[in-house]
């Protein structure tokens, strides 16, 4: 007895000393807002080469599941694809912050499991659409100790810098460049967290290289390309988009509704949209510039070593590709694939990992390393991504190949670009489903329209092979896409569990492909729409999984009707895409004062949070419908 009393003392003196030595990991995460991975804008950040992708791991197949702001914050905040969260747009009724609320979507996430999980949570940016003057604090977003987020509608303007600290009225730094105020946040933040006992999240989310809101003389809102700080302005003059085989091609080769009506662009446009990927690797310096301050920060307090640094944005971006105007929202690669550098203990050093993961995943993996699984609800859809050794035997493992990327819109967001905004619908489900030995992009359109790419041999999509591809190929994708398009935790991570529910062995495509499925594949309906729908209503979308079998049928489905594309094809009217701003809103707008002179030139150095100044009261007092105007017109 007495012994045994020694020797339980002793094991729990060797636990508590093990847990003191052993501190959990800090996790900051760098998340910039609509930035590509495709068009190289990683190449132009020296630090983000230097600390991050030298000293640690580039996962290059990564993406966004729906390639817009809001959706996608919040499914990643989640761990959730859109269908889950029913947070299908930017703005409402369908998105925005107002509806995270409703929808009661911010009482279990993210931060709540980290601060579960013993962690001092932090966040610093961009939050979420519709995070505004008037709603900072309705309620203040749960679960950070520490939380200062930009506010609408100045989120999108570079050098007006307006936050609200921890849900207090916002405030504003006069002639300030809006990164330079997020980066010296940031170093406030780290010294302020390396200082406490705790182990730190800190989630840092610059606006960069987002696409600049303004407001004309007549009360018209465009967005225009990034603003760049003063020291960055006069970078890359020489540098263009790539010049890649699917940029503004002389054929239109990709025939979906959405894009077969596109133009090829002329010379004047094609400068433009150089001028405005110069502006956005510009924007990004800024971004940069902090990022080395993070790791020197990190270092002198000697707590580099115990941090996993994690870099990402939301969704990507595209500018000319297959002639499509600058923007985001599409399902190509450009918009969907996103940079995903991971550097911290366990994490091999200077690699490229092909291994395929989505920002669902991302909530599960950070509380996975903060040792916190057990806060992770069982609705989850996402799984822990085996960024160390340690994460590879994890019991709930990210999807193994496949993942589904979603839409619902009734038109074409072109940025910079108002009169553009004309086409119409833009509601899909595509497949992505990525290996050594193949790399498929399948797509199906509300307008029953398909699409099929084989991205191993056509890795612009140039060549769609639906109509030629094995029906047995296809019988497979468009099955894992039923499957993928409606899931929910434990089908998102391994969909064959649906579609071979007697047969664990089949984990891959590549199973599935066996010849002795082929009759199994014939039972199976098709993915289609019963119309073309801008949000989410799961009766349109079929079918669902347990109604997915039917009589036995090989048959390729390809019902467009074109006429029925031209019914939901909504043009906006020269009248329509004119929204004015009346002018006591812009008047209201006008009174955090634009900067006086050029901003930029330096970051602001430790005393800059005492040149913080009230917004006027009026602004918070009247609440304006900002959405109504076409704030969210252009995907803010
Ligand atoms: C280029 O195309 C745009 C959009 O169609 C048009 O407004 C503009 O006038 C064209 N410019 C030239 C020089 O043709
Ligand atoms: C189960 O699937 C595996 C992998 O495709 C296959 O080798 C095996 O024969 C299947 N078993 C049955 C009973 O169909
Ligand atoms: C998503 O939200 C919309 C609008 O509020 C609603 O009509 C729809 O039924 C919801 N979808 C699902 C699947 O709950
Ligand atoms: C739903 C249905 O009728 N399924 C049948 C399709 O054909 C296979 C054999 O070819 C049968 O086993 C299924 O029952």
């Amino acid at each position: 007895m007495k012994l045994a009393g020694i020797l339980l003392g002793t094991v729990a003196l060797i636990a508590l000393t093990n847990a003191k030595e052993q501190k959990k990991p800090n996790i900051v995460f760098i998340f910039t807002d609509d930035q590509d991975y495709q068009l190289d804008s990683l190449n132009y950040m020296p630090n983000v080469q230097k600390y991050l992708v030298n000293e640690g791991t580039l996962y290059k197949n990564h993406y966004a599941t729906i390639a817009i702001c809001c959706p996608s914050r919040v499914g990643l905040l989640r761990g959730q694809y859109a269908h889950n969260t029913n947070i299908t747009d930017v703005s409402p009724p369908y998105g925005g912050y107002n509806r995270f609320n409703t929808l009661k979507l911010g009482d279990d996430y993210l931060p709540l499991w980290l601060q579960k999980s013993g962690y001092n949570t932090n966040y610093i940016g961009k939050l979420m659409n519709q995070y505004s003057v008037n709603n900072y604090n309705d309620p203040t977003p749960k679960g950070f100790d520490y939380q200062e987020q930009l506010v609408d509608p100045y989120t999108y303007v570079y050098n007006t810098a307006v936050f609200s600290v921890n849900g207090e009225a916002p405030v504003y730094y006069k002639d300030a460049y809006q990164t330079d105020i997020v980066h010296a946040k940031t170093r406030a933040a780290l010294k302020r967290v390396q200082a406490q006992d705790d182990p730190f999240f800190l989630w840092v989310a610059p606006m960069a290289p987002h696409g600049q809101f303004e407001i004309g003389d007549d009360g018209s809102m465009k967005t225009s390309s990034p603003v760049p700080a003063a020291r960055h302005a006069h970078l890359f003059k020489d540098v263009q988009i790539p010049r890649t085989p699917h940029f503004n091609p002389e054929t239109q080769v990709k025939t979906a509704s959405y894009w077969k009506e596109l133009e090829k662009l002329n010379a004047t446009l094609v400068e433009e949209f150089d001028e405005t990927y110069r502006n956005r690797l510009r924007a990004l310096q800024s971004v940069d510039e902090m990022v080395g301050t993070i790791f020197e920060e990190l270092e002198k307090s000697g707590e580099l070593d115990n941090t996993f640094v994690i870099y990402s944005a939301d969704n990507g971006y595209h500018l000319g590709q297959h002639r499509a105007f600058p923007g985001k929202c599409t399902n190509m690669e450009e918009d969907i694939n996103v940079p995903f550098i991971v550097r911290g203990p366990g994490v091999e050093k200077g690699k490229t990992s092909e291994l395929v993961s989505a920002h669902h995943d991302l909530a599960p993996t950070f509380v996975a390393l903060a040792d916190g699984d057990q806060y992770i609800p069982s609705w989850v859809d996402g799984g822990v991504i085996p960024l160390t050794k340690a994460l590879k035997n994890h019991r709930k493992p990210v999807s193994k190949e496949s993942f589904a990327v979603e839409f619902w819109s009734d038109y074409q967001m072109a940025e910079n670009y108002d009169n553009m905004q004309v086409k119409g619908p833009n509601t899909y489900k595509t497949l992505r489903v990525i290996s050594e030995d193949y790399n498929y992009m399948y797509a199906v359109w509300c307008t029953g329209e398909h699409e099929f790419y084989d991205l191993k041999k056509d890795p612009y999509e140039m060549n769609n092979l639906y109509d030629q591809a094995n029906i047995q190929l296809v019988n497979r994708l468009d099955a894992l896409l039923i499957v993928l398009k409606s899931c929910r935790a434990e089908t998102c991570r391994d969909p064959w569990r649906v579609l071979h529910p007697t047969n664990k062995s089949v984990k891959t495509l590549q199973d599935a492909l066996d010849e002795k499925y082929n009759a199994h594949y014939t039972q199976f309906k098709t993915v289609r729409y019963e119309e073309c729908m801008g949000y989410y209503d799961a009766a349109n979308e079929l079918p669902q999984i347990g109604q997915h079998f039917t009589a036995n049928t090989t048959k390729r489905h390809n019902d467009v009707a074109d006429q029925y594309v031209l019914k939901s094809l909504r043009k906006r009217s020269n009248e329509e895409s004119k929204f004015i701003l009346p002018k006591e809103y812009h008047d209201l707008f006008k009174l955090v004062p634009e900067s006086s002179k050029s901003v930029g030139h330096a970051v602001p150095d430790e005393n800059f949070e005492s040149h913080a100044l009230p917004i006027d009261d009026k602004l918070i007092q009247n609440p304006v419908n900002w959405a109504e105007y076409n704030f969210y017109g252009f995907g803010n």
